[in-house]
């Protein structure tokens, strides 16, 4: 099964069957691949490489570098079945939500493409007479990228689409879980590079299939000006510093502790439905995991008591085959929700369902029933993120209250608000509303689309990706005084003769 969707998707046999690390499938624990993990030595080498290809790239008009895009994104539309199903065996969402990926992957590249023709500058008004002044905006060089397990394709896509048209080269650095997924996307582009022709500078894009101390050697390397980062807050505080230190930029995409505020004017209907698909949704495993409810006091027997029904229903299982939830990526994940669960106990929290399921089927994958936790208040556990399907219920009596509960956690991510009452809901959008990144009204926290920034504050790190004016962050600024007279004059009237 994996042979065929590889071969179809160009990976070469040895990449993924040959070497000594072994990549398994959370649906099963089975081994899917074989890859070698490269050491910190090899990075030097790319970099040096990168630094190659990012010469030659910059000196193609930005118009044709949307054109490698697009053939890439016609690669994806192409292939959009295997590389979805590749995602759902590697990282055990459900299959709809791995097409869901590569359909992300095929829109950011569409929006590159059109961005390609329209990268911006200003032009500003100069206080001197006979002078011009603008901004113009300029490749910035290797971007190394470092991705999680749970989106294996997407976000790497946010970033190279973007950071392709504005004239960068790409060093890609996935999650140890997911290596299959960066080989098949590099593949594409590979094959889209052929098609585009020699303009493409070879290892315009690299993947390191790398351990610890290569993530690190790529996060050190002055070379690389910009380290875009999607991971836990604990990945984050290592990595951010460390390229502060050497004065490069960092996009930071870390934890979430997304809530939503459910109030008693809300289509209760669309909130529980939207409730099921942002909690339960890839297993509670998103950064936009909705994690928290802070549900109005009249409202939340009636609430925890659909929900229950709703979760009690819900099919878990084989990600390939219909079931709504899949497995936790392993056994340390499962380990995480249960020591969470059980704190909970000790706090005297309710605790409905978070029981390990199908364990006699697959003794070696970590199926879980999705969990709510009616939690008296909000406490130093729900303050932390726990990266499985774990709900905390939290009641509120007025809106202040629930905005200052929503915006009392260390992460900053998404958030949302159900209600019909227009004041409500344009409070909670404004100045003195939710401080997260995203903050939606009638629709859940996850599940957002490409054109927007993603991305949010506090311990989420404060980076943005995909949509947007996002394209900036890949690119050089630099502004242009230029003197079109015949005189000198100086800026704030000097006089120097
Ligand atoms: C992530 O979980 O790292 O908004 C990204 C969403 C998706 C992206 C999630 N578009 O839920």
């Amino acid at each position: 099964m994996i042979d065929s969707i590889m071969k179809r998707l160009g990976v070469s046999h040895d990449l993924y069957r040959n070497g000594s690390y072994a990549v398994r499938s959370p649906i099963d624990g089975s081994v899917i691949g074989q890859v070698s993990l490269e050491g910190a030595e090899i990075v030097d080498e790319r970099i040096a490489n990168a630094q190659q290809a990012f010469e030659a790239w910059k000196e193609v008009p930005a118009p044709r570098r949307g054109e490698l895009v697009r053939l890439f994104a016609q690669q994806l539309r192409d292939h959009k079945e295997d590389l979805g199903q590749l995602v759902t065996w590697e990282c055990g969402k459900i299959l709809q939500e791995g097409l869901g990926e590569v359909q992300e992957m095929i829109d950011i590249c569409d929006l590159a493409v059109g961005q390609s023709r329209q990268l911006f500058g200003l032009t500003i008004a100069s206080e001197r007479p006979g002078h011009h002044m603008r901004e113009s905006w300029h490749p910035l060089g290797p971007i190394g990228l470092i991705t999680a397990f749970n989106f294996p394709v997407a976000p790497w896509a946010w970033n190279a689409a973007l950071a392709l048209v504005c004239g960068n080269s790409l060093l890609w650095k996935p999650s140890e879980k997911t290596p299959l997924c960066a080989l098949a996307c590099q593949a594409l582009l590979e094959r889209a590079m052929e098609k585009f022709g020699d303009e493409a500078p070879a290892n315009l894009s690299q993947v390191i299939i790398g351990d610890r101390d290569a993530g690190e050697r790529l996060v050190d390397d002055p070379r690389v000006p910009l380290i875009s980062a999607t991971g836990s807050t604990r990945m984050g505080k290592e990595v951010g510093p460390r390229v502060a230190a050497r004065f490069g930029r960092s996009i930071l995409e870390l934890g979430g502790n997304n809530a939503m505020i459910l109030a008693p004017s809300a289509d209760l209907d669309m909130a529980v439905r939207a409730i099921l698909f942002s909690a339960v949704g890839t297993a509670g495993q998103r950064c936009t995991t909705l994690r928290r409810l802070i549900v109005h006091a009249s409202l939340k027997d009636e609430v925890v008591e659909r929900l229950k029904k709703a979760y009690t229903n819900i099919s878990i299982g084989d990600p390939l085959s219909g079931a709504l939830v899949g497995p936790l990526i392993d056994k340390q994940s499962f380990e995480l929700m249960q020591d969470a669960l059980e704190k909970a106990r000790q706090q005297d929290a309710k605790v409905f369902g978070g029981e390990r399921q199908l364990a006699e089927q697959y003794p070696e994958a970590y199926y879980v029933s999705p969990s709510i936790v009616e939690m008296p208040q909000q406490n130093e556990l729900v303050r932390s993120e726990t990266f499985a399907p774990i709900l905390y219920v939290m009641t509120y009596n007025e809106l202040d209250e629930a905005i200052a509960i929503n915006n009392d956690v260390p992460q900053g991510l998404s958030s949302c608000i159900f209600t019909t009452d227009v004041r409500e809901a344009e409070t909670f959008v404004s100045d003195v509303g939710s401080d997260c990144g995203i903050a939606n009204v009638n629709i859940g926290p996850s599940g957002a689309e490409i054109g927007g920034a993603f991305g949010g504050e506090k311990e989420t790190g404060g980076g943005r990706e995909s949509g947007s004016d996002v394209w900036k962050s890949y690119m050089r600024r630099q502004t242009n005084t230029v003197n079109y007279s015949r005189e000198l004059p100086l800026a704030q009237g000097i006089k120097f003769d």
